[in-house]
């Protein structure tokens, strides 16, 4: 699981790079009753969500932290990829036992918020979320979340973009902190703050039985989520696509969109903000 990223790592992203400092993480995060146990930071791994569900039997409350990802996961089996120490990716073990699991689909929601919050506090940036949990920075993805289960728990893993110039974006749409004007790229700082949010937010969740309604994660998400009001496309899972107004997010976390046939609740997919010149003619 461990190496050296010496091999994909430029003489650049040493000199300007620094890592991440574990031992201050640890001092930061862990003990004193916290929700965080354990926290790893690796130099090279395939994905850190791989490597957190292998251990998923354990105890919650583990981050392991990977300064470079060789197979980072998507959604869907698509990848994520970014230079060496360029941004932050992580994972985190969770156990959310007594919520029902019907809850349990709020949980990259959640952690989307948390991120988003924690990232614009810490950065200056304003960062909204594309539903369900893509943070962005006006139409440019700053960050993705991943959950998935792992026996009787979940690993939700998030990447964020923090140093990565123009040039080394992997898809045309992406940005990174510094390239949105960032206040600082510190990492260790961002990393903490995000952590501390996703705690926050998570014993909340936890303590309202999974309820997003009392918990107060319903009104967090909505207020963070830029795609409310916004004329979406929606590319379903089943190949359908749907084209409408969001109008808001329901009580499981699905987006609500008024199409040519009234109003849907949207459970999975890939939504794309769009202007109304942008979309396709009617076919009447
Ligand atoms: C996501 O998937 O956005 C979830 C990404 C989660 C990554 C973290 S890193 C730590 C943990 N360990 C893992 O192995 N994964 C998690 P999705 O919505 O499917 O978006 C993937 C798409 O985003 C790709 O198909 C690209 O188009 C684009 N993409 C890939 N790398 C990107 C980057 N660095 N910045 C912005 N977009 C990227």
């Amino acid at each position: 699981m461990t190496g050296s990223s010496d091999s994909a790592a430029s003489p650049w992203t040493d000199l300007d790079r620094p890592p991440l400092r574990e031992g201050d993480l640890r001092h930061a995060l862990e003990g004193a009753g916290g929700l965080w146990r354990e926290v790893r930071v690796v130099a090279e791994t395939g994905s850190s969500n791989a490597d957190l569900a292998a251990r998923a039997a354990e105890d919650e409350g583990v981050v392991l932290v990977a300064e470079y990802q060789n197979a980072g996961r998507g959604r869907l089996d698509r990848t994520w990829t970014a230079p060496p120490r360029s941004g932050l990716f992580f994972s985190v073990l969770l156990h959310p036992g007594d919520v029902p699991v019907a809850r349990w689909g709020w949980l990259p929601l959640l952690a989307g918020v948390a991120a988003a919050e924690a990232v614009t506090r810490v950065s200056g940036v304003d960062v909204r979320l594309k539903w369900p949990n893509d943070l962005m920075v006006g139409e440019r993805k700053l960050a993705g979340v991943l959950a998935e289960r792992a026996g009787d728990g979940v690993v939700l893993g998030i990447g964020l973009n923090v140093s990565l110039r123009e040039d080394e974006l992997p898809v045309p749409g992406a940005i990174s902190l510094a390239l949105a004007g960032a206040a600082t790229t510190d990492r260790g700082p961002l990393l903490r703050a995000v952590l501390r949010e996703l705690e926050t937010l998570y014993r909340r969740w936890s303590a309202a039985d999974g309820d997003a309604r009392t918990s107060g994660l319903h009104t967090a998400y909505t207020a963070a989520c830029g795609t409310i009001g916004r004329r979406v496309r929606v590319q379903l899972p089943a190949g359908r696509v749907l084209v409408g107004t969001a109008t808001g997010i329901d009580d499981d976390g699905r987006l609500l969109v008024d199409g040519p046939d009234g109003p849907e609740a949207v459970g999975a997919g890939d939504v794309v903000h769009v202007r109304p010149t942008d979309e396709a003619p009617h076919a009447y």
